[in-house]
């Protein structure tokens, strides 16, 4: 019995002395083990086209750094969908843990995500939306609601000139649209079409794409100033950059941008630099498009880490911002939304 006592209580230390030996491997921090307990990311960023852009990067890096448990491998695809393409092939390859994508344009994703499919690697959208024959080729998707977006750009439109009592005036508008095909593009120019769709008085002049960048808002605006001159009354843009852009050309071109002026800018994003504009009323309204996704991509990832169920589709709250305060509110399908005028505490409040 005795014996018996004696070899049970060996066995014992002997797994005792084992698990304690295994503390002491985990807790040794320059053990490469612990090295593979981090969570391996692949984003695919679209590019650096934007201030929007290099707000959302930052987000993403910042949320997704070592200290948090993640190892990140970034691409940065020039605004071009087969270095994404490319991009995820090789995450893909090495294995990683999971695939961030933000789309630049919708559609074209069904290979590369079925080859990711069947690897085994989740897959999350992130920002733009991918369009694919099935759904399942993908596992979540956080971003704006484009066409929402471009209803309430519209909707301040209609309440501005009705404030204005220019609502009966012919109204001509050019639309500096952004990458064609992304789904910030086709939602926000969806928007301001049902908005003139809806006015008589209101007539889309031209709609051409700037890309979603400074350069090519600005020379976009200087052929439709050699075109239209100032028969133009609303510059609709698309996002911040191309407001940028356009501003300069108008301004080159001897008008005056602004509520007071020749013409008035609309814009999308609401960065630092937009707000900064907002403020100055060089934008007259700038719709708010949110780029801290960072954080919400992390959260989809720590609930699939614990097993749980993700939301297919979530879209983020986002607000509207205007130069001055003649629009208080608008009402877009049935759904009233503030407007909020822009001081120099809404931009010291906001962090992008
Ligand atoms: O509005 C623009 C950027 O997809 C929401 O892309 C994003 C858009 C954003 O280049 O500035």
């Amino acid at each position: 019995m005795l014996k018996r006592f004696t070899a049970v209580l060996m066995i014992f230390c002997l797994v005792f002395v084992l698990a304690a030996c295994g503390d002491k491997k985990e807790a040794t921090p320059s053990d490469s083990s612990s090295a593979k307990e981090l969570i391996t990311v692949g984003f695919s960023q679209v590019g650096a086209e934007s201030d929007w852009r290099t707000a959302n990067t930052e987000s993403m890096k910042s949320t997704f750094s070592e200290a948090n448990g993640f190892e990140l491998i970034f691409d940065d695809a020039q605004q071009k969908q087969d270095n994404q393409i490319a991009a995820i092939r090789n995450f893909i390859q090495q294995e990683v843990d999971y695939i961030v994508l933000a789309p630049v344009t919708e559609t074209g994703w069904d290979t590369v995500l079925q080859e990711a499919k069947d690897a085994g690697i989740p897959v999350i959208i992130v920002d733009r939306m991918v369009d694919v024959s099935d759904d399942s080729l993908y596992t979540a998707w956080v971003g704006s609601n484009f066409e929402l977006e471009g209803k309430k750009a519209a909707g301040w439109l209609d309440a501005y000139l009705k404030a204005a009592g220019k609502g009966e005036e012919e109204v001509n508008i050019v639309d500096i649209q952004g990458t064609i095909g992304a789904s910030a593009q086709i939602g926000r120019t969806a928007g301001l079409e049902a908005g003139v769709a809806a006015h008589s008085n209101w007539k889309l002049l031209a709609k051409v794409s700037g890309e979603f960048t400074q350069a090519k808002g600005q020379e976009v605006m200087e052929s439709l100033l050699k075109q239209y001159g100032d028969q133009i009354d609303v510059v609709y843009c698309e996002n911040d950059n191309e407001a940028f852009g356009a501003i300069d050309a108008i301004e080159a071109a001897g008008y005056k941008v602004g509520s007071d002026g020749d013409m008035i800018v609309m814009s999308f994003d609401s960065t630092n630099a937009g707000m900064t504009d907002t403020l100055s009323g060089k934008i007259t309204v700038n719709t708010e498009c949110n780029p801290l996704h960072g954080p919400r991509v992390q959260e989809i990832i720590d609930t699939l880490q614990k097993g749980g169920t993700v939301d297919k589709q979530k879209f983020v709250d986002e607000g509207i911002f205007s130069y001055d305060n003649s629009v208080t509110s608008i009402k877009v399908d049935g759904t009233d939304y503030p407007v909020t005028q822009v001081t120099d505490e809404v931009i010291k409040a906001r962090s992008y």
